[in-house]
């Protein structure tokens, strides 16, 4: 069939529908919500069979939907309507959610329902039930409309009745430390991140707040700062406090930060409370890398919001694995966080400092530090598990390890174009001809859309896909590695790769690829073509898009190159 999506942006959810409908052979082709006018264009241009959209915020024209069959995923189950369905079910504490896939009308989310789902909601940030429920229950929304469709006598279910109209407030989503528990600015927190934000009073001024957790220790006046770690603020709440690890200022052209750099003057101010990642804690606080052992198994967690990685998130992982390089274990497993498992360098803070070329050539330098350590493992596996979502760097930064195994449904973007045409690094050079070989390397570097974990295990990028949720992945992941372990196999492996490992050769190769690479990002970053620099701006200032470029829209290119 052919399928066009109409998005607001290419965003995961889009993506991961992309991967789903391309691989079963249907014909996908994207327009970006710019203006009306294109939108009936791109519907005449392409003529598709079916419309959907599945991230959309504006109202998709009746010249579209009349002609052509339209559905809408909308984040919420029947009976709900309007922009904010994550948002309410959260602030409500609503037990169960879902979503629908409905038809689109003149009146927003009226149309009937072509299938729909529901799960039990969890107590989590907005964008992460979006990213794993959400997007489990709408993938399963629409292979099932299109079943219906193709078998042609389905009648959809007219919405009857009362309904909801989701829409929050600004107001709603403050947070007011004087009156709110801890678990009312949870909350709120994490009905409105990673987008609007919440607002609330940060020293005396107002902030968007985001990525927030429980701390079980620290109490102190309502509204106070009371400590730092790893850029993350404590703050007081009525009963207890919470640490928030992003701000926003309320000014336009404002970005989401680690709070300590919107605040600098607050390192000074409050003592900073470090637990190292190894350290045991048996209390609710903020761990932004965690390490745990387990039978001859090291994991490391790192909860990078947005799977970004700054500079010194990158040191504070490296000093992690030089830990669990030091220990008498077997393995050490990356895990990234449940919603994604990394994204590379951190855009944001590159876009804040004082100077973006040096930022961004200290930030990928350090990211190839780490890649350096992991691939300098001589008497160890190392494994990458990918729980969820992982893009350019983040996926080389994996595919470093000795195994890469990722969860049923994972996206991946491995290639550098989408910003800027980076030329990439994390020793792209050397683990993808070994992967894949030098063609399908080609193909998967100059290829700008995502593939799933599916895809990628069959063309070798990755070894193997398993488990529905991050906890079954984890779950399952741990006992492959039990075995492998504990099996003849893993002598022999460790005495080879230490063989490769240690031989002169070998590190003349590797700091080969390093040097190459990074000659080529000093470019990117100094260089006379400017295009890195203006992409981040329009990334990190989250700024709509003015067209659809072709690579997305194939009913926009002259020549068919597909
Ligand atoms: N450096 C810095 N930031 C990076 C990065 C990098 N290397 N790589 C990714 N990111 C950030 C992006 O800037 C984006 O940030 P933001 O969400 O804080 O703006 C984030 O990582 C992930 O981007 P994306 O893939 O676009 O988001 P998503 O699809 O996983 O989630 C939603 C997006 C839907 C949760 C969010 O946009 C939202 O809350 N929307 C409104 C709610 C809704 O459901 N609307 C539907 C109405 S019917
Ligand atoms: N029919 C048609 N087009 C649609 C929908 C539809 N486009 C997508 C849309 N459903 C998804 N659902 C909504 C529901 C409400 C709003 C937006 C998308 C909404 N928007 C506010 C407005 O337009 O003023 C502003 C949103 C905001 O505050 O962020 O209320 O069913 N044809």
């Amino acid at each position: 069939m052919r399928i066009l999506f109409l998005c607001y942006r290419f965003n995961s959810l889009s993506q991961r529908l992309y991967c789903e409908l391309t691989e079963r052979g249907h014909d996908v082709s994207i327009e970006l919500d710019v203006h009306p006018e294109l939108t009936i264009e791109a519907a005449e241009l392409y003529k598709p069979d079916l419309v959907i959209a599945p991230f959309l915020r504006r109202k998709i024209p009746a010249e579209v939907w009349k002609k052509y069959k339209t559905l809408i995923v909308h984040p919420g189950p029947p009976g709900d309507r309007g922009p904010h369905a994550i948002d309410w079910a959260i602030l409500n504490n609503a037990k169960q959610w879902g979503v629908m896939l409905i038809e689109a009308s003149e009146e927003y989310d009226a149309g009937d329902i072509w299938a729909y789902r529901t799960f039990p909601m969890r107590f989590a940030r907005k964008s992460s039930v979006y990213r794993n429920e959400v997007t489990e229950a709408a993938v399963e929304c629409v292979l099932e409309a299109l079943e219906k469709f193709e078998i042609g006598n389905f009648e959809p279910i007219p919405q009857s009745g009362e309904f909801t109209w989701n829409k929050i407030d600004r107001e709603d989503r403050r947070v007011d430390w004087g009156k709110d528990d801890t678990q009312t600015v949870l909350r709120k927190i994490y009905a409105s991140d990673s987008q609007p934000g919440a607002i609330g009073i940060v020293e005396g001024n107002e902030y968007y707040l985001y990525n927030a957790y429980p701390e079980e220790q620290l109490k102190g006046k309502p509204g106070e700062v009371l400590a730092h770690r790893d850029e993350a603020i404590c703050i007081a709440t009525r009963d207890g406090a919470v640490w928030i690890t992003h701000l926003r200022e309320v000014k336009k052209e404002s970005i989401k930060l680690p709070a300590l750099r919107i605040l600098p003057h607050l390192a000074d101010k409050v003592p900073e409370l470090v637990i190292k990642p190894w350290e045991r804690v048996d209390f609710k606080t903020y761990r932004e890398i965690e390490y745990v052992e387990e039978e001859g198994i090291g994991y490391i967690y790192f909860r990078f919001y947005n799977g970004a990685m700054s500079t010194e998130q990158c040191y504070r992982l490296l000093e992690t694995i030089r830990y669990a390089k030091r220990r008498p274990i077997k393995a050490i497993v990356l895990l990234g966080q449940e919603d994604f498992f990394s994204n590379g360098m951190n855009l944001n803070t590159i876009e804040h400092s004082e100077s973006p070329p040096d930022e961004s050539w200290r930030n990928i330098n350090a990211i190839d530090d780490v890649c350096e350590e992991i691939l300098k493992t001589t008497d160890k596996l190392t494994v990458a598990g990918m729980q969820g979502n992982a893009g350019a760097g983040g996926v080389f930064m994996a595919l470093n390890c000795d195994l890469v195994y990722a969860r049923k449904g994972v996206v991946l973007n491995p290639h550098y174009k989408n910003i800027g045409n980076l030329y990439g690094s994390e020793f792209w050079t050397y683990i993808l001809p070994k992967r894949v070989g030098l063609d399908k390397g080609k193909e998967i570097m100059d290829n700008r859309m995502p593939i799933s974990s599916y895809t990628a295990f069959k063309v070798g990028l990755i070894d193997g896909v398993f488990g529905k949720t991050p906890l079954e992945f984890r779950k399952i992941l741990r006992s492959k590695i039990k075995e492998f372990i504990n099996s003849p196999e893993y002598h022999k492996f460790i005495e080879n790769k230490k063989r490769e490992r240690t031989n002169p050769k070998w590190l003349e190769e590797i700091q080969k690829a390093r040097k190459h690479e990074l000659e080529r990002m000093k470019l990117n970053f100094y260089g006379f073509d400017t295009s890195y620099h203006i992409a981040r701006y329009y990334f990190v200032h989250r700024k709509p898009h003015f067209r659809t470029p072709p690579y997305l829209a194939k009913h926009r290119r002259k020549v068919n190159i597909d």
